[in-house]
């Protein structure tokens, strides 16, 4: 481990370092938005996640706040990268994923990782931010009853204080299970604009939200009240739906997602494979439809999240 202890400027291992600017965001109380590194890393194809991993950066500044975004570079977690950290993030050599039980070993190992949901937001709340942007959730697999497979995204999420924005959960995944085990963690879910909890690639999964709101300042009094009401220190999950002129044609979407689960299923596909698989399989039959309605939801969370995180600021 004497590559951390080297350099005086580095913290203990495992402690979250800041970037300069993110530090000093905090300090001065300005507005900082976390941003996820696996759907850089796992969740896009290279080259072009760089140029998406950099275009997130630039619409959390266009809307007033600092990017920080998270991954784990030779064993330190950071939270804001410089230029040559984030191209050696979306570059992949030797690029793990990293949920949250796994940063110990990382660290331990002197790796380098992208962190999933349940990683960013893990380092994001050490690092004292409170609000953090993505795309789509991990959650509750179909054939959960052979598998098992739920991600570990919502445990973690269920005991750790911050906000979320995400486009809902892949519709991969089974949706009405995934909002039913947030519901028994415990996780405050909210419609932003919508009634509906919103379908990643399509602007509506179908399924009701309890409760729906329609400016940052809402949500950033949703935020105020859990801290005022006590009790467990659970995350805030906003579910902003794409734009339903960018979302995925419905048609195609159901159409291709029946023909992946056949695929998968086909091919015995199992565990860690079955995302990427999934997720790689409705890119080719969308004819990348599916990978630019992605990018929409995103952009969309991201500048949302900049914007909650300013009304946020403005209270405190
Ligand atoms: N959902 C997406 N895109 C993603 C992921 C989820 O729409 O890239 C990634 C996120 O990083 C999420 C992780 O936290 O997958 C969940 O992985 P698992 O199911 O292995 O916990
Ligand atoms: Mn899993």
């Amino acid at each position: 481990m004497s590559q951390h202890t080297a350099s005086a400027s580095l913290p203990p291992p495992g402690t979250p370092v800041l970037s300069e600017e993110v530090r000093e965001a905090l300090e001065q109380g300005q507005p900082v938005v976390a941003l996820e590194s696996t759907i850089i890393t796992h969740g896009m194809p290279r080259p072009r996640n760089l140029a998406v991993a950099a275009e997130l950066e630039a619409i959390v500044r266009a809307e007033g706040a600092v990017p920080a975004t998270v991954a784990v570079v030779d064993g330190v977690p950071h939270v804001g990268l410089d230029k040559e950290q984030l191209e050696r993030i979306a570059g992949g050599e030797g690029v793990r994923k990293l949920g949250h039980r796994d940063l110990a070993p990382a660290v331990a190992a002197g790796a380098t990782g992208a962190t999933t949901v349940s990683a960013t937001a893990f380092l994001a709340a050490r690092a004292g931010l409170r609000v953090f942007a993505t795309g789509g959730l991990g959650g509750v697999h179909r054939e959960w009853v052979q598998t098992q497979d739920e991600s570990a995204d919502l445990q973690l999420l269920a005991r750790t204080r911050i906000t979320v924005v995400c486009a809902g959960v892949k519709s991969i995944l089974d949706v009405p299970a995934t909002l039913q085990r947030l519901e028994t963690l415990g996780v405050t879910v909210l419609g932003y604009g919508t009634e509906r909890f919103p379908g990643f690639y399509l602007a509506s999964s179908g399924e009701p939200v309890d409760w729906t709101v329609h400016r940052p300042e809402e949500v950033a009094e949703v935020m105020a009240a859990q801290d005022l009401l006590g009790g467990p220190e659970s995350a805030l999950l906003v579910a902003n739906p794409v734009d339903k002129a960018e979302q995925l044609d419905p048609g195609l979407h159901d159409r291709v997602l029946a023909e992946a689960l056949d695929e998968c299923r086909g091919r015995g596909i199992t565990r860690q494979e079955v995302s990427p698989f999934l997720l790689d399989f409705l890119v080719r039959a969308t004819g990348g439809a599916s990978l630019e309605a992605n990018l929409a939801a995103v952009r969309g969370n991201v500048a949302l999240g900049a914007r909650i995180a300013g009304a946020w600021a403005a209270r405190q």
